[in-house]
């Protein structure tokens, strides 16, 4: 990764007309605090200085905080450890796939992928933190504060995979716009909270809910209150599922901040989109839930496959559901030297989002012949499975380990690219790492 220095310009843009209207608001916005700031704009640099600013109301206009400006750290982001920052406005960040290894993903490993700006939650009480209930198909309205959904519920604990649609976007040709994701987009560490189907139970649900879907407490990357960032949601059977949580812990502790602190929602085996993060709201709706990226190119592909390049028609688009089957080769690390001679020990995870996982092999070859690996089940269903094999070199040189699993359903990962489809969802391709043979 290159240096960057976090200087309010790199955080909002070249222009410096434009990053002081993202700080301070247009002069057109309404006159809120002393006359130039607005409530967005004050959130916005209260979240890229990681604090809230109590003396903001007498900062000029134009200031530029000199934590952003004088700092020579590169860019990093509080908890997190190895990962590549593919964005830093909004924050966006992938695991590299050897620091995947773990069992159960801990949080510093844990990828980041933000729509818009992470509100500011250093300082607030989480169990005070609110939760309301809403939409055209909720039988009541209300608020429950996180400390009546921990007292009234019973808690559950899951290991629950997380995985970017987007996920091996940067390899489509032509390519897709969005953040260029390689591999790490996935993780798969242990969520507790309440099962949501019991929460809907308790506040009650009409008989005309077709869709579940949330809104979170992070703000559009414009800086405009009235905006959201990402509002998705699925069909109630998918979040009336057991394992569909409100949880407010990871690994046993807090989540994340960047991961959705204080409570968020956990909806696995779908893209990690559906799994709203600093949850405020959940609505039960009559129909397909239309907030912001539930339409157009979205989360959606073409419902049937098209040529690359092809302008796909909105009604020929489909909302992405059960996540493909898919691997990675965690140990060892791409790029290692590996004497001849030795046997080299291999191994990794594999999921399957609805399905599970039937069979994992490995080739080094190129795929020309391919050997079963022993595989795992899962800890519970939607967590990943650990697999391992033992592999031999004939002769030093170089070498790929491929790694491809099959799905309860009978399908394989594919060796080259799949569909081919216009934001670059779904990229399930053998993940492969490089041997130097010695
Ligand atoms: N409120 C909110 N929830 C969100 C998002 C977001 O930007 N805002 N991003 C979604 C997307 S696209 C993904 S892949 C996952 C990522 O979760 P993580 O950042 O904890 O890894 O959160 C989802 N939930
Ligand atoms: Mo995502």
């Amino acid at each position: 990764m290159t240096e960057k220095k976090r200087g309010i310009h790199e955080l909002y843009g070249e222009d410096p007309v434009a990053a002081d209207e993202q700080l301070w608001g247009r002069e057109s916005d309404p006159i809120t605090r002393r006359g130039f700031l607005t409530k967005g704009s004050l959130v916005a640099m209260s979240a890229a200085i990681g604090a809230s600013i109590p003396f903001a109301h007498l900062m000029p206009r134009g200031l530029i905080p000199a934590a952003l400006a004088q700092t020579d750290t590169p860019f990093e982001i509080p908890g997190k450890e190895g990962l590549v920052v593919l964005n830093d406005r909004p924050v966006n960040a992938e695991t590299p796939a050897h620091l995947l290894d773990d069992r159960v993903t801990p949080a510093r490993h844990l990828f980041v992928r933000n729509n818009g700006i992470p509100p500011v939650t250093t300082s607030i009480d989480p169990d005070a933190w609110e939760l309301e209930f809403g939409g055209e198909s909720i039988a009541r309205e209300l608020k429950m504060t996180v400390a009546e959904l921990k007292s009234q519920f019973e808690h559950y604990t899951y290991q629950l995979q997380l995985e970017c649609g987007g996920n091996g976007r940067s390899e489509f040709v032509p390519p897709a716009s969005g953040n260029q994701w390689s591999n790490g987009a996935i993780g798969c560490p242990e969520w507790t909270g309440v099962r949501l189907r019991d929460v809907l139970d308790f506040v009650g649900v009409k008989d005309d809910a077709v869709y579940v879907a949330y809104y979170g407490a992070d703000l559009h990357a414009s800086g405009d209150p009235d905006k959201v960032p990402i509002s998705r949601g699925v069909p109630i059977e998918k979040a009336l599922e057991d394992e569909t949580l409100i949880a407010w812990a990871m690994n046993g502790e807090d989540i994340p901040p960047m991961n959705g602190y204080p409570l968020r929602l956990v909806c696995a085996g779908w893209p990690g989109s559906v799994s709203g993060k600093w949850l405020r709201k959940v609505v039960v709706r009559n129909q397909v839930h239309d907030g912001p990226k539930m339409t157009g190119t979205s989360y959606r592909v073409p419902c049937k496959p098209v040529a690359p390049g092809t302008t796909v028609p909105d009604d020929e688009m489909c909302i992405i559901e059960s996540m493909p089957v898919k691997s990675l080769v965690t140990f060892p690390k791409s790029g290692i030297t590996h004497a001849m001679g030795e046997k080299l020990a291999v191994r990794g995870h594999a999921w399957a989002g609805d399905l599970d996982v039937t069979e994992v092999h490995v080739s080094t070859d190129f795929g020309a012949t391919w050997k079963k690996a022993a595989l795992e089940a899962p800890a519970n269903r939607f967590a990943w499975q650990h697999w391992n094999a033992e592999v031999e070199f004939p002769e030093i040189g170089y070498y790929e380990v491929w790694a491809r699993a099959t799905d309860s359903a009978g399908r394989s990962q594919p060796m080259v690219l799949p569909g081919w489809n216009p934001k670059g969802y779904l990229n399930n391709a053998c993940h492969r790492i490089a041997v130097q043979v010695a």
